[in-house]
């Protein structure tokens, strides 16, 4: 599971036995210890760093790095991911058997719709709580966000075992019409084919959508296709977008009764490597 997350950047992993536990009462983006902050860098991620340039320095703390054992004594698929950077400060949950809570405090109003999509109609239950520069503007909040929820929901994934992995929907929203294919293969690829009439909805730039799902593929470890089958509002296309994501996504992380717990790949690994 370490390996999974090596895949992001500076690491600090504390482990816990309960990820409920991880509220968000107190400060959540409370500053690392240095001393507790450790390089673990693949050389795919020190690639990925070098690319990054001003990212070198960011801190990812994956507050819950075991599964938490739910009630009912079954493993809990959630997990909390702390972002610190120069930048911003995000700390973001996600269980990924919920009922749909969102609590999303992103500072960008559009974005906090966005996460309520991925929420009610992914069935998960997601937190977000952001601060960022966003007197520059939204990019590095954006950014963040999405880097966050993917090592959150690559954690809760854990090994994999037992899913769909595949997930497949296509959403209307009026006129908008959204395809959205996606496969929790552990191989980062985003494939975005939107076009957005406007630059902006609201005050959120329509090219922060892309960006947003590219970081979350390349945390994630999740091949996405995005295709637009229709659509002139941006509102609509975007929104729609989310929605198709959110069912795309549900569908892929439910248990495969008949995988009967196994890991749905010929290869025997589907976490990043
Ligand atoms: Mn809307």
């Amino acid at each position: 599971m370490v390996v999974a997350f090596a895949a992001t950047l500076s690491l600090q992993l504390q482990a816990s036995a309960q990820a409920s536990s991880a509220s968000t009462s107190g400060r959540p983006w409370a500053p690392l210890r240095p001393a507790a902050v450790r390089q673990q860098v693949s050389p795919a991620s020190g690639r990925r760093q070098r690319a990054a340039g001003r990212r070198m320095s960011a801190a990812v703390q994956a507050v819950a790095a075991e599964p938490a054992v739910a009630a009912n004594g079954a493993t809990a698929r959630v997990a909390t991911v702390q972002r610190q950077t120069k930048e911003t400060s995000v700390k973001v949950t996600i269980n990924l058997d919920g009922t749909g809570k969102c609590h999303s405090k992103t500072q960008i109003p559009f974005l906090d719709h966005m996460m309520d999509q991925l929420a009610s109609h992914g069935l998960f239950d997601v937190t977000v709580e952001a601060e960022g520069d966003t007197w520059i503007d939204d990019h590095h909040t954006n950014e963040d966000i999405a880097l966050a929820l993917g090592t959150a929901l690559s954690q809760a994934l854990g090994d994999r075992k037992g899913i769909h992995r595949f997930g497949d929907f296509t959403a209307p929203l009026d006129e908008a019409l959204i395809h959205v294919v996606l496969d929790l293969s552990g191989r980062p690829h985003l494939s975005c084919g939107l076009e957005l009439p406007t630059e902006r909805i609201g005050s959120y730039e329509t090219q922060l959508v892309e960006h947003f799902f590219q970081s979350l593929a390349n945390t994630s470890g999740m091949t996405l296709h995005i295709r637009q089958l229709a659509g002139k509002n941006s509102h609509h296309i975007v929104e729609a977008t989310f929605k198709a994501f959110a069912r795309a996504l549900r569908h892929a992380c439910e248990t495969d009764p008949r995988r009967a717990g196994t890991i749905a790949s010929s290869k025997g690994v589907l976490t990043q490597q």
